[in-house]
């Protein structure tokens, strides 16, 4: 049998021996982890946990909040807020950041997460996810704001989601390649179960909201028009369709098997760059993606160069096998 090694291990490791993370970012890491399994333990109950539906409420960019997203929200904050770790969070649950109240010390990251990713699905029972995202505190005064948050993605100091699917796995970046971890239930521990993960450069496989496709810019149209029209197309080659509708669910196909992610700006909205948000759900991701070999553009320019202008943003995104990613960001290009 393989000697497999937990979450904990692996991270006194990459403390230990790679100089990649401090001990506080150490902690921040395990402590994520916990709320994520108390999280898959609310999703997992379902009905039986009276969790599922709608609270009546609304957040920030005025969607209708789930049950779990507010539990999920609640579970991280709770978690995290005392252990030392933490300057602030921000979510894309809440209207403005949530500073590490007095009574607790200081640390020096700040946490960004999307509690509970995939809202569409949580009462349909297909998988949905908590993404999250790590930046350091860069200025070095007391206390915290907004503004502290405000940095592009490529100052990330660690990233990782976890999706809550048949299986619970959490994926991290620390900034050394990306790894992979499966809940085991019986034993309630993270165990390796891959390493140095790589996205296959090509791919015959892409992810969009295809019910959009009158809305979209010609680039993206172009894109997939020449994908639709398989082997006797400009491509050469049959492509397959996949959409989960839970960013988690498919990034992790394409961290395990490749592919192409889309969630374009298209012409509903004009003044809106995309559905997405840039900090809760792009960055972290696109982080994961770039560690695993993949690129992640907005389709002009790299995603985690990005200088975000507000917490909340929204962002066009193209992620996933490098090839493709390129292909469509070219397209962009000529286009402009
Ligand atoms: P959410 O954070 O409110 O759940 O929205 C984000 C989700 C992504 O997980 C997913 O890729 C996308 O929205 C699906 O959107 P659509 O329903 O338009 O296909
Ligand atoms: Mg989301």
């Amino acid at each position: 049998m393989t000697k497999r090694i937990s979450l904990t291990q692996y991270l006194v490791e990459q403390q230990r021996e790679h100089g990649h993370i401090p001990a506080q970012l150490r902690l921040l890491i395990e402590v994520v982890a916990r709320a994520c399994k108390r999280i898959a333990i609310a999703v997992n109950k379902g009905e039986l946990g009276e969790v599922l539906g709608t609270a009546g409420s609304e957040n920030v960019q005025g969607e209708v909040q789930k049950k779990l997203d507010i539990i999920s929200n609640e579970v991280l904050i709770e978690a995290n807020e005392w252990g030392g770790h933490l300057a602030a969070m921000a979510s894309e649950e809440m209207d403005s950041i949530h500073v590490v109240p007095n009574r607790y010390p200081q640390g020096e990251y700040m946490l960004l997460f999307d509690p509970l990713d995939g809202s569409s699905n949580i009462d349909v029972n297909v998988s949905i996810g908590t993404i999250f995202s790590v930046l350091r505190k860069v200025n070095n005064q007391r206390g915290v704001s907004e503004e502290d948050f405000l940095q592009p993605g490529k100052q990330q100091a660690a990233a990782g989601y976890c999706v809550y699917g048949p299986q619970t796995t959490l994926v991290l970046t620390v900034g050394d390649g990306v790894a992979m971890f499966t809940l085991d239930r019986e034993t309630g521990s993270w165990v390796l179960t891959s390493e140095n993960v790589q996205i296959p450069a090509d791919t015959k496989e892409f992810a969009i909201n295809m019910s959009n496709m009158r809305h979209w810019a010609p680039p993206v149209k172009r894109y997939i028009d020449e994908c639709l029209a398989g082997k006797e197309g400009p491509r050469g080659k049959d492509f397959n369709m996949r959409w989960v509708a839970s960013m988690v669910a498919d990034v992790h196909r394409i961290l395990t098997r490749g592919g192409i992610f889309m969630y374009p700006w298209d012409q509903r909205d004009p003044d809106k760059p995309g559905k997405l948000r840039l900090m809760y759900e792009a960055n972290p991701m696109a982080f994961l993606v770039e560690q695993a070999g993949g690129i992640a553009t907005n389709g002009h320019q790299r995603i985690m160069e990005l200088q975000p202008g507000k917490l909340h943003e929204r962002v066009s995104v193209v992620l996933g096998s490098k090839n493709e990613v390129q292909r469509v960001t070219d397209y962009h290009l000529q286009d402009a």
